[in-house]
């Protein structure tokens, strides 16, 4: 806090030595939940200690754009943290690495091998259509046997598959040893890294024996295993005359910095070491599979729960698109139910309920209130996504709210709305995960009804908190069922195009 005349930074919660705000902080809530809770007796924005460390948090839009736009530089710093060091080589990557020149730098490689990617042969319309298809023949042959399909692996494969073009020119078949391995360090990484866990607080923790700990760095060594693996394959067949993807933009980028290498600019010391290399390839792969697979998840969760928005949305596609053909992204516009429908998916389940820390560069302020140089800010996009000054019944699933009066075309009804972020720390893969939520769903409603099989619970649509919010795995239904029954929709096949 700021002293008794001297300016003042937002109320605190208690706070003892060492320990910080600890005890005001354990909750049966996760995270967001308890924040916006917090947020009735502290105020729109408050501080507290987590460890050591100053921890402001933001509930309210006027001063999340602040700090994401309008001062987004100077609060676009990145916490270092024990899993996240980890994870990315000590912030090797651009996610969690802190603002530099080398961060800059690989956005702008990757932004560039993503744009490459937006017309040509291999466009990432082509490549999202072609594993669309391949993931409706599956549920088509599940549909015509008349079987429950767990979609959740399906969805995941057709989803890598898309990055893993984008990445590294490959694929995975059905039940590919390499990709099941995939799913297993990824869930574990998900499941341990960057949630507040207490090494993060108190660092000194990593000195003992720590399961989770344990699990994160096991599973980031067969991460790790398989990214080299990649990377060993593409320098080996690199050429300069062909870019087949993003492995090879950053190649590029490597060897051009080490033909000009002169005695002080090297590549390592531009930030293209292979390190840096391989953590930035490993964010985008990472990225790129849990975020768009988790919101495929959720609004399959949700048609779910609301069969008339399922239907308002093919009837829709059936009016627009028809059946004589596939959906491509030249219908986006002509589909704005579909796109509300996205819209309110990502409103009302956001993939990263806190964004992922910022911290400021150099002392500064928040409104009235003074920020210290180092103060971590998090802001809780759960809250600014429930406000119930900015949205009528926030818990209510309601596509039509981010529709115009008459029905014709998508709108954002409310500025409390940023599900990519916003400012200098956007998400990097916003117009990659549009179009691929778009042509997923539009490809599977325009054939396929969504439910449970009878007599089975709906899906649950509590969130797991992590670096991720995913939604809770499907529970059995009852203690009678003798195992439990797949986790899945049934499908119902509609009329073929
Ligand atoms: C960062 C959301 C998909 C790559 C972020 C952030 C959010 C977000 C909220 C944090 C912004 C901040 O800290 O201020 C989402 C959502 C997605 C999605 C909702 C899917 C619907 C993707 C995909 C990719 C990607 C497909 C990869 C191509 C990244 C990267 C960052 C990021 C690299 C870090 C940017 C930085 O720190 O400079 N995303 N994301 N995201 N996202 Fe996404
Ligand atoms: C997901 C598990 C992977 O194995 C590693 C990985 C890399 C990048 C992370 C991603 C995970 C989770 C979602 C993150 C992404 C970078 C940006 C994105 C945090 C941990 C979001 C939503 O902010």
């Amino acid at each position: 806090r700021g002293s008794e005349h001297g300016p003042q930074g937002p109320p605190c919660l208690p706070a003892l030595p060492l320990i910080g705000s600890l005890l005001s902080l354990r909750s049966p809530h996760p995270p967001h939940v308890l924040f916006k809770v917090l947020q009735g007796k502290y105020g729109d924005t408050y501080s507290l200690m987590m460890g050591s460390h100053t921890v402001i948090v933001v509930n309210q839009h006027r001063h999340a754009k602040e700090v994401l736009l309008k001062k987004g530089k100077m609060f676009a710093g990145r916490p270092r943290t024990v899993t996240t060091d980890v994870l990315t080589r000590d912030g090797k990557d651009i996610a969690f690495g802190d603002y530099s020149a080398t961060w800059k730098f690989h956005r702008k490689i990757v932004h560039g091998a993503l744009c490459m990617f937006g017309e040509g042969s291999a466009s990432i319309e082509k490549i999202v259509c072609a594993e669309a298809q391949s993931l409706c023949s599956v549920l088509s042959e599940a549909a015509a046997g008349g079987l429950a399909l767990d979609l959740s692996p399906e969805l995941t494969r057709a989803v890598t598959n898309v990055i893993c073009s984008l990445c590294f020119n490959s694929s995975y078949c059905r039940g590919d040893p390499e990709f099941e391995a995939m799913l297993d360090y990824s869930q574990g990484i998900v499941d341990t890294v960057a949630k507040d866990s207490l090494v993060d607080i108190f660092p000194w923790l990593q000195v003992f024996p720590n399961a989770d700990l344990r699990l994160l760095k096991q599973c980031v060594s067969i991460r790790d295993e398989l990214l080299q693996k990649k990377y060993d394959e593409h320098k080996a067949n690199y050429s300069d005359h062909v870019q087949r993807d993003l492995l090879d933009a950053l190649l590029r980028a490597k060897r051009s910095a080490e033909n000009n290498n002169t005695a002080e600019v090297s590549a390592e010391s531009v930030g293209l070491s292979d390190d840096h290399l391989l953590m930035t390839v490993g964010d985008i792969f990472g990225a790129g599979v849990e975020t768009t697979t988790t919101v495929l998840k959720w609004a399959v969760a949700y048609l779910i729960h609301h069969p008339h928005v399922q239907r308002r949305i093919q009837e829709e596609l059936d009016s627009k698109v028809g059946g004589g053909r596939w959906p491509q992204l030249g219908d986006r516009g002509s589909l704005p139910y579909l796109e509300a429908t996205i819209r309110e998916v990502l409103r009302i389940r956001p993939v990263a309920p806190l964004l992922i820390p910022h911290v400021a560069l150099s002392d500064t302020s928040i409104g009235d209130y003074t920020v210290r140089k180092g103060t971590r800010v998090i802001i809780n996009l759960w809250s600014l996504h429930h406000d119930e000054k900015e949205w009528t019944n926030p818990d209510l699933f309601d596509p039509g709210r981010f529709l115009n009066s008459d029905g014709t075309g998508p709108i954002i009804p409310s500025s409390s709305y940023l599900p990519f972020g916003a400012g200098v720390r956007v998400c990097l893969g916003e117009a990659l995960a549009k179009m691929e939520l778009f042509l997923f769903l539009s490809w599977i409603l325009q054939r396929f009804t969504l439910s449970v099989p009878p007599g089975h619970a709906l899906p649950s649509l509590e969130g797991k908190f992590g670096v991720v919010l995913q939604p809770a795995k499907y529970k059995a239904p009852g203690p009678q069922a003798p195992s439990p029954p797949a986790p899945v929709p049934s499908l119902l096949q509609r009329a073929c195009p």
